[in-house]
């Protein structure tokens, strides 16, 4: 379809723009793992600090990196299946916030005044640029929801009465209502807790509800990362696998969104199970329903799965009775037509089994309490975020880049061969990870400097294997981004070769059943809005009436003595009082 030239450039824009930052996002991955096996033996590197860099990588890979191309691949496909035209000033306003927010926390991140990590804990405390930009991000990333896809989503609906709106548009609407959900507690956080505390406007807060307050939408976040890739494995994997495949069941795939704007909202509390102001009874009804969150991913496994093995048997009909031998029919490698996105594909659900293996370790009350906050954690989500959101979202941008374009997509070779060095480089980085985690390797450390250096007295040898292992999985890994990146990069900046025409290739179900429960949404929101409450009063009222909590001053990652007042009004009123 022909895409208006504005909104062509203004897609675009989404596109390229998260990915420039994410060059400098993966360079401090390679910096971590140097530092953290002792390559590097020092605090910082060309200026920028340890955890200065480490704050980069997360910030930029998990929330700026993940949200942006997520409004693209939105847009994209609101705009492509429901055939009604996106506003430019909506469209202006959403990237004018969101670009604008991003750069705001970058001037802070770069600038050494926000070292607080991807999950800005207080008491560490940032400069309030950070907050706000993250803020104008989030603000940015749901304009387009209200005023573009909501509405071109009632309109359809009224035109095609009783119709199924298409699979694509449901994930993607599902996964962008659960996003306005999960924003409420983190905005709350930052408005009344950390702005307040970086304004100087209150000398304390109580980091235990901040710290609650985070989780309530730090899990669901995943999810909002997931699904997007899921959208993906559901229309376009396996149509292009053969080129006429179909999906295995449509409404499997419609439920599967369902189960997550349901499940993915009481879960937060698994992050915290190590946290004494938390009754253990709410945290072991989160643990069961984390488990029961990744329920759906194994539904999405089957349905892929299924997919495939449907698609590649009515294509190959020698493999028609085999049992497995069908799986080695996936063009894993390949250069004809759309097959290259397959490897992305491919590469990623390989991780991503992985990742659903370390989720359910992690989820596990008891077995948490042995890698909670070790470098297995980091392992996890490296096959998660890392893994199949990150190649699904490296091989989309590529394809969309090509096709909003005109322009051919160049260094095909290198596209193909990068999600795999990517796929073979996060394994043995997780491995690695996932083992010296159990020998209780810290997360967020600069190890080189410390454990790892055998001149401390605080030497561990026995990581030092795991830690060097981790090098060479990072040179792998960024190895198979500069791959992606030459062919992205060179198709970019290559001249156009037809006129723009995006094209989703999308597979018709085979399966298409009716589902009438799950065409209406409002009471699933509902429904999961209720059960989100539900499960966060009682944490809530233990961590700011019961349980263990204090209130805390704000410090920096640079010295232990508080940076605004250290004591509290209230006790400055009783020792006056004393005084007197
Ligand atoms: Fe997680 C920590 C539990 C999924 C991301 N997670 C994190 C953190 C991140 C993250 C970023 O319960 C760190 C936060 C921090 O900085 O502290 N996670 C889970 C569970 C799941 C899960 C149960 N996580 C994700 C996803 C993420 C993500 C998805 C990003 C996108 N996670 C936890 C817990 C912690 C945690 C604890 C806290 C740990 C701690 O102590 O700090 C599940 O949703 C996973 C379900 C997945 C599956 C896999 C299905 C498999 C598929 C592939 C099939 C392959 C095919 C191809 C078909 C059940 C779909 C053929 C393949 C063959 C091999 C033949």
């Amino acid at each position: 379809m022909k895409v208006d030239k504005t909104i062509r450039n203004i897609l675009v824009a989404e596109i390229v723009f998260p990915i420039v930052l994410l060059v400098f996002g993966i360079y401090h991955g390679l910096m971590q793992v140097l530092y953290r096996a002792g390559v590097i033996k020092d605090m910082s590197v060309a200026g920028i600090e340890y955890y200065q860099g480490l704050t980069l990588h997360g910030v930029i890979n998990a929330i700026v990196f993940t949200t942006i191309i997520i409004v693209a691949l939105g847009n994209i496909v609101f705009l492509y299946y429901l055939k009604k035209p996106l506003r430019p000033a909506v469209q202006w306003l959403s990237l004018i916030l969101m670009f604008g927010g991003t750069l705001m926390a970058a001037w802070a991140m770069f600038t050494g005044k926000a070292n607080v990590l991807y999950t800005f804990y207080p008491p560490l405390i940032a400069h309030w640029t950070f907050y706000l930009g993250a803020a104008l991000l989030i603000v940015g990333s749901i304009v387009p929801l209200f005023f573009d896809w909501l509405p071109n989503y009632i309109a359809w609906k009224r035109e095609n009465p009783g119709q199924k709106v298409p699979l694509a548009v449901y994930g993607m609407l599902v996964n962008h209502i659960m996003w306005v959900i999960m924003v409420v507690p983190v905005v709350i956080e930052v408005l009344f807790q950390l702005l307040p505390l970086s304004l100087g406007l209150v000398q304390e807060i109580n980091p235990s509800l901040a710290r609650t307050l985070f989780w309530a939408f730090g899990h669901p976040v995943v999810y909002f990362w997931l699904l997007p890739a899921y959208v993906m494995l559901y229309t376009v994997l396996p149509k292009i696998v053969t080129g006429e495949g179909k999906l295995y069941s449509d409404g499997a795939a419609r439920l599967v969104f369902i189960l997550f704007l349901i499940l993915s909202f009481p879960v937060g509390l698994h992050h915290q199970f190590t946290e004494p102001g938390i009754t253990n009874n709410y945290k072991l009804i989160h643990a069961l329903f984390t488990l029961g969150v990744a329920v759906p991913s194994m539904i999405t496994a089957f349905t892929v799965a299924a997919s495939l093995e449907y698609s590649i048997k009515a294509k190959y009909p020698e493999v028609k009775d085999s049992y497995l031998y069908w799986l080695a029919k996936i063009p894993y490698i390949s250069l004809e037509g759309n097959k290259w996105l397959v490897s992305y594909f491919m590469a990623g659900l390989f991780l991503f089994f992985v990742g659903g293996i370390t989720g359910i370790i992690n989820a596990s009350y008891n077995m948490n309490q042995v890698v909670h906050n070790t470098s297995f954690v980091p392992g996890h989500f490296h096959t998660t975020v890392g893994g199949l959101v990150t190649l699904v979202f490296l091989g989309m941008s590529l394809y969309f880049l090509s096709q909003l374009t005109g322009k051919e997509i160049k260094f095909k070779g290198l596209a193909v061969l990068a999600p795999w060095l990517w796929w073979q480089g996060m394994l043995i980085f997780e491995y690695a990870m996932s083992v010296a985690g159990f020998h209780g390797f810290p997360r967020r450390t600069n190890t080189g400097i410390s454990y790892l250096n055998p001149e401390s007295p605080l030497y561990r040898p026995e990581w030092v294997g795991y830690a060097e292992l981790s090098v060479f999985a990072g040179v792998l890994i960024v190895v198979g981004f500069v791959f992606w990146a030459i062919s992205f990069f060179g198709t970019l900046l290559s001249p156009a070769t037809k006129e723009a025409d995006l094209e989703i290739p999308t597979a018709e179900a085979y399966h298409d059943e009716k589902m009438p429960a799950l065409q209406k949404l409002t009471p699933w929101v509902v429904f999961s809005s209720l059960l989100f409450l539900i499960s966060y009063i009682p944490p809530l009222y233990d961590v700011t009436k019961r349980g263990v909590f204090f209130d805390s001053p704000g410090y920096n990652d640079k010295n232990p003595v508080p940076i605004t007042k250290p004591q509290s009004a209230k006790e400055d009123k009783n020792e006056k009082a004393e005084l007197r």
